[in-house]
């Protein structure tokens, strides 16, 4: 399995794009997939079109990988219907081809909407609990307890990525506590699929934000640490640290901010 690729599903959205040339680089070769056209193809990647409710489709790619990558998803809040097929059918077709061919580490990209109906004075860890701020939330808890299972059930080691805002800079003030910057990203995916013993982990995928609400500590197997904090843009963001927003909206008061709403 050495000389096979790393498969990067979601290739077409924006973490996609970015990632895609820096994995190569990292990793020597990358089987990309989507169900959209993902632009140019890089040296060094193989693009397939594909849906992830295919589990036909799927199990061919992840048959012909080393490690994987799963970001692709609905990753923002739809109907349970719209979700369905790419967030769940997707995430178990990938688990179950993980197994059926032996491909033991798997990066998936889960959510901070996991979490997100914890008041944003709350700092969590891995062991808090899950609270779900829509159905968007709840398809990713449904990945991280099906990575649990074909953790415990098959040995499969997967880390959950419960990623915060991964843009390339803050856009608002939210963001200053759940920014993580692409570069940390990258960092993040291969601290995963280079752990010695990953098992099953949670990590929170927040940069070293000063205004952080989330601590990786209870995450032993992944030595995750990041570079970046959102302070650099606190002043633009909070003139004079100024936060206007009215703190009983839903958005503001909840970590899912407009997941919320
Ligand atoms: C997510 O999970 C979404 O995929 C992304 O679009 C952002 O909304 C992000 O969370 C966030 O919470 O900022």
């Amino acid at each position: 399995s050495a000389n096979k690729p790393v498969l990067l599903t979601g290739a077409a959205g924006n973490l996609g794009r970015w990632l895609r040339p820096r994995l190569i680089e990292k990793y020597g070769s990358l089987l990309s997939t989507d169900i959209v056209d993902g632009g140019p193809v890089n040296p060094g990647e193989e693009y397939v079109l594909a849906d992830l409710a295919d589990g036909t489709a799927i199990d061919r790619l992840v048959a012909r990988s080393s490690k994987i990558i799963h970001l692709g998803a609905v990753s923002i809040e739809k109907s349970f219907m719209t979700i369905l097929s790419a967030n769940y059918m997707g995430t178990f077709h990938v688990f179950e081809a993980a197994k059926q061919h032996g491909v033991k580490r798997i990066v998936f990209a889960s959510s901070n909407h996991v979490i997100g109906f914890h008041e944003t004075t709350t700092e969590l860890d891995a062991e808090s609990v899950m609270r779900p701020d829509g159905f968007y939330g709840v398809s990713k808890a449904f990945g991280e307890n099906l990575a649990s299972l074909y953790h415990d059930k098959h040995g499969l080691e997967i880390a959950c990525l419960r990623i915060g805002s991964a843009l390339p800079e803050p856009l608002d003030i939210r963001h200053l506590s759940t920014w993580l910057s692409l570069p940390d990203l990258l960092q993040l995916i291969d601290d995963c699929l280079t752990a010695p013993n990953l098992g099953f982990e949670i990590v929170y995928g927040a940069s070293n934000n000063d205004r952080g609400w989330w601590d990786n500590s209870k995450t032993k197997a992944v030595k995750f640490q990041p570079k970046d904090n959102s302070e650099i843009f606190a002043e633009k963001l909070m003139p004079g640290g100024k936060d206007p927003r009215d703190q009983s909206d839903p958005a503001v008061k909840f970590q899912g901010g407009p997941f919320c709403k």
